[in-house]
């Protein structure tokens, strides 16, 4: 049976603002207080969306969990309707409430780890809710991934979805942004590498724990092999691996100071994957790597053959990474094209094309499990689109967070998401 990767993009939410709440994520810390564009925004995923379907890719989508996030407000203690719970933390206690607001659940990468059913210890495909500890308003999203991707792969001969592992800093998890697969192909074994950062020594968190990539690998019967981020990518805001690396089939993209210890990662990759092939950046530095988000590109496998590398638009506007993007096209490896894709409104908040998608490598059988809903065709997309062009704001200043006016019109936006969801 053929295993194909889906790649399952978070579809971006209608309250998407820049709150600046990613101490770290040095664009989240740039763009605070700017001016975002929901509607746009979603466009542009969906317009990604449907760059890969039309090159044969199958692409499914993940919808946006409910925000301003009402039920973790009561879970915190505020009460009455869902305006009053909202009124009361925004003069409150302001912090809490724009963290409630986030719609950093478009960023899928970070929903879960997905473990092969080649490498898993009973053969389904594992998928690991990530806790996202360590930022506040991204920890709001655990409950509500891990309900969704039990929707969504709910057989449970196929797929086995865990929940988060304990919220706190000792197992701080960020999801697949920190773990890469080596194997010769989507279906057969390969090598799960879990990167962590440092938990001292930096002026930033450590979002991803040594200790949660242990547990993933035990969680899912795979013997993973365990990478420190180097301390150079860290201070240069590499908040998570797939900043400065991205893997797929055989194939290695990373800036040559990703990892602590290079030598020992691609020596454990050429050990376990004949043919394995490291293609390492040095001729830029971590800040244009960073800047461009060149490795947060989804490096795919094209249904033709070869590799085609999704790139933000960033990496053509600056000279020095596209001509690195030429090199790595023209050299001997599997790379051979480049998609370029507009994700402006998520890049202002750190979030590139593959932070934008959770892959999901599956054979017949298992995808013939999944719930077609959150699996795209033509129609779908459109009905998407269509949604998002009648329901979602145009714009939203950090400001109007605390508009009434704006949780009724994001309120209906989601009524008519999940009107939608239950007649695709
Ligand atoms: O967790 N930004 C996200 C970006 C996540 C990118 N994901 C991957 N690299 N896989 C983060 O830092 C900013 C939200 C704000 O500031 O409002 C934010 O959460």
């Amino acid at each position: 049976m053929t295993t194909r990767e889906i790649n399952f993009d978070g579809l971006i939410g209608p309250v998407h603002n820049y709150a600046g709440l990613s101490p770290g994520n040095i664009a989240s810390a740039t763009n605070a207080g700017a001016v975002s564009q929901p509607r746009a925004a979603a466009l542009q995923g969906l317009a990604k969306m449907k760059r890969l379907m039309d090159r044969g890719l199958v692409q499914g989508f993940l919808p946006p969990p409910r925000r301003p996030a009402t039920a973790a407000l009561r879970a915190l203690g505020y009460g009455g309707s869902d305006r009053e719970v909202l009124a009361a933390a925004a003069s409150d206690d302001p912090i809490l409430f724009n963290n409630a607001c986030s719609a950093s659940a478009m960023w899928a990468a970070n929903a879960a780890t997905v473990i092969a059913a080649p490498d898993s210890g009973d053969g389904r495909v594992h998928l690991v809710t990530a806790n996202l500890a360590t930022m506040l308003h991204r920890s709001f999203e655990a409950p509500d991934s891990f309900r969704m991707l039990r929707t969504i792969f709910r057989d449970g001969d196929h797929f086995m979805v865990h929940p988060a592992l304990p919220g706190t800093q000792h197992f701080s998890d960020e999801g697949a942004a920190n773990h890469m697969r080596i194997a010769p192909e989507h279906g057969a074994r390969g090598l799960n590498i879990f990167i962590h950062g440092a938990p001292r020594g930096s002026r930033f968190p450590e979002r991803q724990a040594r200790r949660a990539g242990e547990a993933v690998a035990r969680l899912a019967g795979v013997d993973g092999f365990h990478m420190l981020q180097s301390q150079e990518a860290i201070e240069a805001g590499a908040f998570h691996n797939d900043v400065v690396a991205v893997a797929n089939e055989n194939v290695l993209l990373a800036h040559a100071h990703a990892f602590a210890d290079r030598d020992a990662l691609f020596a454990a990759a050429g050990r376990a994957v004949p043919g394995f092939v490291a293609v390492e950046v040095d001729s830029i530095g971590l800040d244009d790597a960073i800047g461009s988000y060149l490795f947060n590109s989804q490096l795919v496998t094209l249904p033709e053959a070869g590799m085609a590398l999704v790139l933000p638009s960033e990496c053509r506007d600056n000279p020095r990474v596209w001509t690195a993007v030429e090199a790595i096209l023209a050299a001997n490896n599997p790379i051979n094209e480049a998609i370029v894709v507009d994700v402006r409104e998520s890049m202002r908040n750190g979030g590139g094309p593959a932070c934008l998608r959770l892959r999901v490598p599956v054979d017949e059988a298992a995808r013939a499990a999944i719930d077609p809903r959150f699996l795209l065709d033509e129609r779908r997309w459109e009905t998407l689109c269509a949604l998002v062009e009648r329901h979602w704001p145009e714009s939203i200043d950090a400001a109007q967070l605390a508009d009434p006016a704006l949780w009724d019109a994001v309120g209906a936006a989601h009524d008519a998401l999940d009107a939608l969801l239950a007649r695709i």
